[in-house]
């Protein structure tokens, strides 16, 4: 097996190269790509150095059977043609790919199947906030559907890229050592002390692109007509994300059979015990796989609706984590 990856020195690319590590992927080569910024650049796996090259368009992906994208959507859309001419598949984290009819929108826990039929050779790893969401969810629609989702999230910085996350603790520096913020390049405002109620772009209906990310890809995944009204915000936590939901079903729930579906949940870990001052948190989140939840409880404007919290980190289960998830079921169906 010969593995690739591509944005190698960026947050998602050094997250994997620590998870294929961690979960002994059965890999025999590896290769990393990344631009002429991180070319040259090295990096050691399982006692070995090895040296970023320059992403090109050439036939450096003769041989490769996976390779992960994670450099960004113009990268992607550029080269994917390259990076699958040979046969390679392409798990591609950014957003190019992911509505498109004939490329797959994979969450393993969900629609691990899905990733079977790619014409294209192209797999789309979906945005960070609406997997951490979608894991929560789908053990929900099981007991019923659910018809209408709102959220609002609260984005670490880590989802703008390891540059982001660097600013964001600059920023504390600078107001410590000089009372006043100097470094705004990532973020459109200050970050330090503050929350900042637009992530993406503004698309034309007033939400922004990561709203409709959430709307769009949550329907994709789950095959589902749900419609999620979201409101995302970039808040000052370093690494993990974290979301406050309120789901609509079609028949009421109570809260008891909504923390069972969700104990016994694939890649969910209830941490729900608000009298103890116990449930998720950001902090406690970054590192690790799973997708905390709890808060759970009726929703006291609506009886058809369950409202919880969710916490995550954005660079393992919300991007690297579930990229390598996707090729491990990939090796495990015959790849
Ligand atoms: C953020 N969720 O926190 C974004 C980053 O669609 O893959 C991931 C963007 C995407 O800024």
């Amino acid at each position: 097996m010969k593995v690739a990856i591509v944005g190698a020195s960026g947050a998602v690319g050094q997250e994997l190269l620590r998870l294929l590590d961690e979960r002994n992927f059965p890999l025999d080569s590896l290769v990393l790509f990344g631009s002429t910024r991180s070319a040259g650049r090295k990096y050691t796996f399982k006692g070995k150095d090895y040296e970023v090259k320059l992403l090109q368009h050439n036939e450096d992906f003769k041989g490769v059977d996976i390779a992960f994208t994670s450099a960004g959507a113009g990268t992607s859309a550029e080269f994917a043609e390259t990076i699958t001419r040979y046969g390679a598949v392409m798990i591609d984290n950014s957003s190019q790919f992911r509505q498109d009819a004939d490329v797959p929108l994979v969450v393993p826990e969900i629609n691990a199947e899905d990733a079977l039929v790619r014409p294209r050779g192209i797999i789309a790893n979906p945005n960070c906030t609406t997997i951490m969401m979608v894991v929560v969810l789908n053990p929900i629609d099981r007991l019923s559907h659910i018809r209408k989702v709102h959220v609002s999230s609260y984005q670490s910085a880590s989802g703008a890229g390891a540059a982001a996350m660097q600013e964001l603790q600059q920023q504390y520096k600078e107001l410590v050592e000089t009372g006043e913020v100097k470094t705004i390049e990532k973020f459109p405002h200050q970050l330090a002390y503050n929350v900042i109620p637009q992530i993406d772009k503004m698309t034309g209906n007033d939400y922004t692109k990561e709203e409709m990310k959430m709307f769009n890809e949550t329907r994709k995944i789950m095959h589902s007509d749900v419609r999620t009204s979201a409101t995302c915000v970039r808040v000052s936590s370093l690494r993990s994300h974290s979301e406050a939901v309120w789901l609509e079903t079609e028949r009421p729930l109570s809260v008891g059979e909504v923390r069972e579906a969700l104990k016994t949940a694939p890649g969910v870990t209830l941490v729900d015990d608000p009298q103890h001052y116990i449930y998720p948190m950001p902090l406690e989140s970054a590192g690790k796989d799973d997708v905390f939840v709890g808060r759970i409880r009726k929703d006291l404007a609506d009886d058809n609706s369950i409202t919880l919290w969710l916490t995550g980190d954005q660079i393992r289960k919300g991007a690297a984590l579930n990229a390598v998830q996707i090729a491990e079921y990939l090796v495990r169906s015959g790849l």
